[in-house]
């Protein structure tokens, strides 16, 4: 898996709604960090890791053409007309290219990270991609840290207690950290906290092997 990767980018979306709404993108960040930096963090005096230097980010706002469902709008501070009236472009093929390219800088192989990525975030990617008839690299491998991070609990323990909401990412996060996470629903933000809950285990993360391939994500609807 992530034992293969040279370099992982951590993505977050934030969306018009969630996967019952046929949502679309309205923010995305994609956080690229070298391997190098997962496996050797740099700690603080009291020993909490802290974000890699050399660090490559793609954060953009995207007008999605579509209206935010109440909650969405609360929990993003993102409205239509924000989005509109600041002149964001849609979804289109200049942003795929854009991400196209941000990808291929990377060192390779590249291992795409989301947290539920599985669920949410990459089968929303792969609906806006095929919706311009385009795709990322079949062969990228990506890695959903919910899913790896309750699989590595498992393995340590056999039997957890399972407790509704222990691993959402503000969670994982407070548990870890014993604090709030800076600017939840804001994809940086997101995405800022997701690397520091991934370094937190990444001894195991990148030891483990549950990864797939991008060719193997269906979209979240057509
Ligand atoms: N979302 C939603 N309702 C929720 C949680 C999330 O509509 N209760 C949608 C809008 C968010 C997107 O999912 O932009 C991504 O969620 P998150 O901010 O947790 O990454
Ligand atoms: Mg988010």
């Amino acid at each position: 898996m992530g034992g293969l990767a040279r370099t992982f980018i951590f993505l977050d979306l934030e969306a018009t709604g969630l996967n019952a709404d046929d949502p679309k993108i309205t923010e995305l960040a994609l956080v690229a960090v070298h391997v190098s930096s997962l496996e050797n963090p740099v700690r603080d005096a009291s020993g909490e890791p802290q974000l890699p230097r050399v660090l490559d980010k793609l954060c953009l706002c995207v007008d999605p053409g579509k209206p935010l469902t109440q909650v969405a709008s609360e929990i993003t501070h993102l409205t239509n007309e924000q989005l509109s009236g600041s002149e964001k472009q849609k979804f289109d093929s200049t942003l795929i290219n854009t991400i196209n390219e941000f990808v291929n800088r990377q060192a390779q192989p590249v291992c795409l990270v989301a947290h539920n990525g599985f669920g949410y975030d990459f089968p929303l990617l792969k609906t806006e991609l095929l919706q311009h008839q385009r795709d990322l690299p079949s062969s990228m491998l990506c890695l959903d840290s919910l899913q790896s991070i309750k699989f590595v609990d498992n393995q340590s323990c056999p039997k957890p207690v399972y407790v509704k909401g222990r691993y959402s990412l503000p969670e994982l996060y407070r548990s870890y950290f014993g604090k709030e996470p800076n600017f939840s629903h804001y994809a940086e933000g997101d995405v800022l906290t997701l690397i520091l809950v991934f370094m937190y285990r990444a001894g195991e993360l990148l030891e483990a092997d549950n990864n797939k391939r991008w060719g193997e994500i269906r979209p979240m609807y057509m």
